[in-house]
């Protein structure tokens, strides 16, 4: 049986920590599909058409992994793709609180599905989309912290970036 996984997130936009975590899935499952939230109540900087399409450009290379967008509870969409696995990355203890709590809550809704988590390369532990926009709207570089395509989104939404 094939193995399918779904690795959720805003993505808002996607980082190079979340790309390690997807190429290095993309090499244990079989297939990875990619999930972004469309979620109305938080107030994110690109739509969910512009951070699908960030992600597309970002991963076109693996062709193991789709990129799909979600509405609703995360368990509902994995069960819907018949997936058994949700992957999440850990960066931090800070990360460890309300993944706990995510994975706990998921299982008791599914218990068939599995959360699985990756550690953070050491190179992207600090790394967050928070990070990259905080630095972006100061017109600071963002090279080496996303991917090419990201970097010129953001210098649309920002202006260029001056450091
Ligand atoms: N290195 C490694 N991993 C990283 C890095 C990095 N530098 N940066 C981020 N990550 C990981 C995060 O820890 C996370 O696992 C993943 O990448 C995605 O991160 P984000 O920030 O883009 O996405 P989140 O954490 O905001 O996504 C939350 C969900 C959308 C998955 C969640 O809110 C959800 O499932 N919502 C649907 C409603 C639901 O089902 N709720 C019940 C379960 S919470």
């Amino acid at each position: 049986m094939a193995s399918v996984a779904v690795y959720p997130g805003s993505f808002d936009p996607v980082t190079n920590g979340h790309i390690d975590i997807i190429e290095r899935s993309a090499q244990v499952f079989n297939k990875v599909i990619v999930a972004v939230l469309h979620n109305r109540n938080k107030d994110p900087l690109f739509s969910i058409e512009e951070r699908v399409l960030m992600l597309q450009h970002s991963v076109a290379d693996i062709p193991n992994v789709e990129i799909d967008s979600f509405n609703g509870l995360l368990i509902d969409y994995v069960r819907n793709k018949n997936a058994k696995t949700i992957i999440r990355g850990l960066r931090a203890v800070s990360d460890f609180e309300y993944e706990m709590q995510a994975a706990s809550i998921n299982r008791k809704l599914d218990p068939e599905i599995e959360t699985f988590f990756m550690m953070t390369n050491n190179q992207y532990s600090y790394l967050s989309s928070s990070i990259v926009k905080e630095v972006a709207k100061y017109e600071a570089n963002v090279d080496g912290l996303v991917p090419e395509y990201v970097a010129r989104s953001l210098y649309e939404k920002y202006g260029p970036f001056s450091t």
